[in-house]
């Protein structure tokens, strides 16, 4: 059975050599269009990317966006007077209803002005058709009006192995649970999380005690009142490169951070201090990520700090954390500098069973890759790696660690926006609207620029926010869905490239928490060896596929798969056929595997 699927799939691919997924899966139409578009690109000038039979080295990142019926906006004042108005749009992607496809969330935050009108923002959930659209399900579920909503991450705080969106607001958060029938309810307030009235952004859920309840982790930013703001252009923190901006986060109070504890009965008890991640000194917080950083088998949690140090809580296990950001060496820049940290991407770019850290910055800094040398050691190597020249001039937000050409190396995607309107009318500064950037991994530790060669789509300046990475298509190759503080989305496919292979992993927990965040996957395929972890939030405010997806180049099999539950034991599976996707049930093994072309799971 399993040969016969691999075989149909090349056939598959055969038949359609652009778009390389099933046909039926994708309108033809947008792909004809894509393919006529690429035709024209190609005869006006040759991609440095492009080899001599006419094959592309690496995929084009296409925008599929008007295909996929989302017609979702983010609302956004054109002068941007206000901090507050420019640091929403993160965007989860959660397969809501189980069907095993990716569904999509994106948050919206309405201006000053409109608040003080007591008007809101509608954020929006769409559901996958399974044929490359998506319908708008939100009023059917009850989440469009949250909150002035920043990001969204998904944990299952119940335990009842059903998916649920916490999102994080200017005043507090909000929890969505899902009821498993295409509605979630509101339940911030009996979980015990409505006491949180700041200004909340990076929430990630994590089971810091290991007691197989995922705890919630909220940093805070601004201490910012609609009654009491700075105005705009009010003094020298107002001002950048010779233009009146919007004040802060410099010279405004900062807010402190929450952490609560999972108390198994659907609520939840606040317990910051005694934990020691409370903020005391009020740092702007934005993205936080818990992972185990240090490998010693105890959940840690990094939260980015906009402007001043990072935290990195190393975390004993039962509930007491240490910040261990300076000695780490991840708290500043190499020059000794904390700089605007706000985006997450976690990846073992290098292959060393270590997961390295890229965070995302202003545009006068750099994006900053701290290589993960054990023991709770990070190296700031962006300038070494070429990730310092790449990205220097841009405002960077949602990034990732990723695998488009599922070539078996992460490269890197950062999405970039500026905060200040203002600085289009300043004639040799950096634009509101950016380009993003891709980083190709030259698999000896550096990078690449290859953000002009990919293709048109990510050269077309925006003003992005939240970026989330994921299979939305169950074809084995990625997807990044860009949310943009100023209108549409894009979401870009990869299209073309070399024919890799792949593998995807879903991992149930059952001592664990069930979603199995923070269990890891060491995927060995001859002398290709990676790793990969399920981790809630991350990027900018946002949350990624929680499948392990690893790319495999030449490899038609997984030699070895190693999981490693978040309690220590780890399954070993043996021999996979590649280009498929494997459920793994803790200590039960493989509990069902498909390949793209048959939409539901099989027995192995
Ligand atoms: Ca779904
Ligand atoms: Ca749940
Ligand atoms: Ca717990």
């Amino acid at each position: 059975m399993r040969s016969r699927g691999v075989r149909m799939l090349i056939s598959l691919a055969v038949l359609i050599p652009v778009c390389g997924i099933p046909a039926g899966l994708i309108p033809l139409a947008p792909v004809l269009a894509q393919q006529n578009r690429l035709k024209h690109a190609d005869s006006s000038k040759i991609p440095a990317d492009t080899l001599k039979d006419g094959s592309r080295s690496y995929p084009e990142l296409v925008d599929i966006t008007a295909s996929t019926g989302i017609e979702f906006e983010h609302l956004a004042s054109p002068e941007q007077k206000y901090i507050v108005e420019s640091m929403s749009g993160g965007v989860a992607l959660i397969d809501f209803d189980g069907d095993g496809w990716l569904d999509i969330y994106f948050t919206n935050a309405p201006d000053v002005e409109m608040a003080l009108q007591g008007k809101k923002a509608r954020s929006a959930l769409y559901r996958n058709n399974h044929d490359g659209t998506f319908t708008d399900v939100t009023d059917k579920a009850g989440v469009g009006y949250p909150c002035w909503a920043m990001g969204a991450s998904v944990g299952d705080y119940n335990n009842d192995g059903r998916p649920d969106i916490l999102v994080t607001c200017f005043g507090g958060v909000v929890l969505y649970r899902n009821n498993g029938d295409g509605t979630f309810t509101d339940v911030t307030k009996c979980a015990g999380l409505s006491g949180d009235k700041a200004w909340a952004t990076g929430a990630a859920f994590g089971d810091y005690d290991g007691d197989g309840w995922a705890d919630l982790f909220v940093s805070h930013y601004v201490d910012f009142h609609l009654n009491d703001m700075a105005a705009f252009g009010s003094s020298d923190s107002c001002r950048y490169i010779g233009v009146d901006v919007q004040c802060g986060p410099r010279g405004l109070k900062g807010s402190s951070d929450d952490l609560y504890h999972n108390n198994k009965d659907g609520t939840f008890t606040e317990v910051s201090k005694r934990a020691g991640v409370s903020d005391p000194e009020h740092r702007y917080g934005l993205t936080s990520i818990w992972w185990d950083f240090n490998n010693n088998g105890k959940l840690g949690l990094l939260v980015t700090n906009d402007g001043e140090a990072n935290y990195l809580y190393e975390g004993d296990g039962t509930g007491k954390f240490t910040d261990a950001g300076a000695t780490s060496g991840i708290a500043y820049n190499d020059n000794g500098t904390a700089q605007a940290n706000m985006g997450i991407a976690l990846g073992d770019y290098q292959h060393s069973g270590r997961m390295s850290v890229l965070i995302s910055h202003f545009d006068n800094e750099y994006a900053a890759l701290y290589r993960n040398e054990g023991e709770t050691n990070f190296t700031d190597v962006s300038t070494p790696s070429g990730v310092t020249k790449a990205t220097r001039g841009y405002v960077g937000w949602g990034d990732a660690f990723v695998d488009f050409a599922n070539s078996g190396w992460q490269d890197a995607f950062i999405v970039n926006g500026h905060v200040y309107p203002q600085v289009d009318s300043v004639p040799a500064g950096p634009k509101y609207k950016e380009p993003k950037i891709l980083l190709l991994n030259q698999r000896n530790g550096t990078f690449k620029d290859i953000s002009k060669e990919a293709g048109v789509a990510i050269q077309v300046p925006q003003v992005s926010r939240g970026m989330a990475v994921g299979d939305l298509f169950n074809d084995g190759r990625i997807e990044a869905v860009v949310e943009n503080l100023v209108g549409r989305p894009m979401i870009l496919r990869p299209e073309g490239g070399p024919r890799s292979h792949w593998i995807s992993f879903e991992l149930q927990g059952v001592k664990s928490n069930r979603l199995a965040l923070n269990a890891r996957v060491r995927a060995t395929a001859g002398s290709l060896v990676q790793l990969g972890e399920v981790v809630s939030s991350g990027s900018y405010l946002s949350q990624n596929d929680l499948r392990i997806h690893f790319g495999l180049g030449d490899h038609e099999r997984l030699d070895k798969a190693e999981v490693l539950w978040p309690d220590g034991k780890v399954e070993v599976l043996s021999s996979l056929p590649a280009d498929r996707f494997y459920a793994v049930r803790e200590g039960a093994g493989i509990v069902s595997s498909h390949s793209p072309e048959s939409k539901t799971g099989q027995a192995p």
